[in-house]
């Protein structure tokens, strides 16, 4: 049964950043009650009606994974350990995005899947690159092409498709038979603890944890035999999973973070109901520190158009009254405006200077390098804002 438990308003579409402000392309912005539901049977949280897929992930789609140098070395880490713990001789990824993990694989190992035709486009002159949708027609397609997959790895991305059943059947079709499926998300756990509200938004159509991986893999004939915790996104967990018949051992790291997980009482509705108390404090804390600093003339702009932004600030309503601008590094961010709340994109060269006293981390889960890059912001007196895990200013 599907318990609802957070009501994050309207939210438009984290991904689609406008090109101009005319009334057209304002009146056409898409727009969906963002609701949370845990299931009581699979302990799966979920997006209560997810977007359709064939809206979000365009020939436009802004993200690129290699932005970060964070992101550059963990996927590069995440190569090297993969191929010492399995050597595979077919590696297939599922959501590609700019190649930034594949490309640290021999060539004629790989394949690249990305529905998204921008992305796929960058990835196709240097790998078999599928610019398609994960189902079980292109599962099929790639089969006939190709021996079947030792590797299959995921980040990011098995969270977004609303179809689990379709997504895995399709996956169980392809692997061999002693093939490992590596899936990395963000975690449950991680998102209650730090209070991470806007790890939800549309793509986020699942938010896993162990406990509901280890369900779903059940229910499509695959067993979870493993898991790790990772750093990136604010915590993630990277699940290792096998046909039921392969010979892959359960870790004793995954018994303890499934342990962990129910200590924490992520099968229990309260646990979710006690977070969304703390999320609308979270929204009055920030609003009221916004409020203040405004009254008191400072200049506040964003670090970081990113998609968790989108749901902070269309829940918490805060938008041109209170943020310059935001900054972002990507090139087809850079020029365009927030979903929903219609704040200028600028490159950070041009946005980034003297005249900021204020900034809001939109991207968080970067703190560590942002706080690194910007010393002499720091160092003159400059503050950054964030809400997690509580709202506070960092100096
Ligand atoms: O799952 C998803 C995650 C992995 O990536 C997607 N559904 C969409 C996207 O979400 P996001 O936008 O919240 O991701 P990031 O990786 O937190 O975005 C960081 C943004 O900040 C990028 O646009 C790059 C930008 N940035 C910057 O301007 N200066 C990042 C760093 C580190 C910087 O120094």
């Amino acid at each position: 049964m599907k318990k609802s438990f957070l009501y994050l308003g309207k939210q438009p579409i984290a991904n689609s950043f406008l090109s101009t402000l005319s009334k057209k392309s304002i009146k056409s912005e898409y727009f969906y009650n963002l609701i949370v539901s845990f299931d009581t049977k699979n302990y799966l949280v979920s997006v209560k009606n997810p977007v359709n897929p064939k809206i979000q992930y365009t020939d436009k789609y802004a993200h690129r994974a290699s932005e970060s140098k964070t992101m550059r070395e963990a996927f590069k880490n995440i190569a090297y350990k993969l191929q010492k713990r399995f050597h595979p001789k077919k590696i297939m990824e599922i959501g590609s995005n700019d190649g930034v993990f594949l490309k640290n694989f021999p060539k004629h190992k790989v394949i690249a899947v990305e529905p998204c035709k921008n992305l796929a486009k960058i990835t196709k002159n240097k790998f078999k690159t599928y610019p398609n949708f994960w189902n079980k027609k292109l599962s099929k397609l790639i089969l006939k092409r190709n021996s079947k997959i030792d590797l299959i790895f995921s980040a990011n991305t098995i969270s977004h498709i609303p179809n689990i059943k379709e997504t895995f059947e399709a996956i169980f079709h392809i692997i061999s038979d002693n093939g490992v499926l590596v899936i990395e998300d963000p975690s449950l756990s991680s998102i209650i603890n730090i209070n991470s509200y806007d790890q939800f938004y549309d793509e986020h159509v699942y938010v896993f944890s162990a406990l509901a991986i280890r369900n779903i893999a059940e229910k499509y004939n695959f067993t979870l035999f493993d898991v790790e915790k990772t750093d990136t996104h604010g915590g993630s967990l990277r699940y290792f999973i096998c046909k039921k018949s392969s010979n892959h051992k359960k870790t004793n790291r995954l018994k303890k973070i499934i342990n962990e997980e129910k200590h924490m009482g992520l099968a229990h509705i309260k646990t979710y109901k006690k977070f969304a108390d703390r999320v609308k404090k979270s929204k009055i804390k920030l609003i009221n520190l916004l409020k203040k600093l405004k009254k008191d003339n400072k200049k506040i702009i964003s670090y970081g158009a990113t998609y968790k932004s989108t749901t902070v600030f269309n829940y918490c309503k805060i938008g041109l009254d209170y943020f310059h601008y935001v900054t972002d590094t990507t090139k087809n961010k850079q020029g365009k405006f927030t979903p929903g709340t219609h704040i200028p994109i600028v490159p950070p060269e041009k946005g980034f200077n003297d005249s900021v006293d204020y900034a809001f981390l939109g991207a968080w889960n970067f703190k560590k390098e942002i706080m690194n890059k910007e010393k002499k912001y720091l160092k003159r007196g400059g503050k950054f804002i964030t809400h997690v895990p509580k709202v506070e200013i960092l100096s």
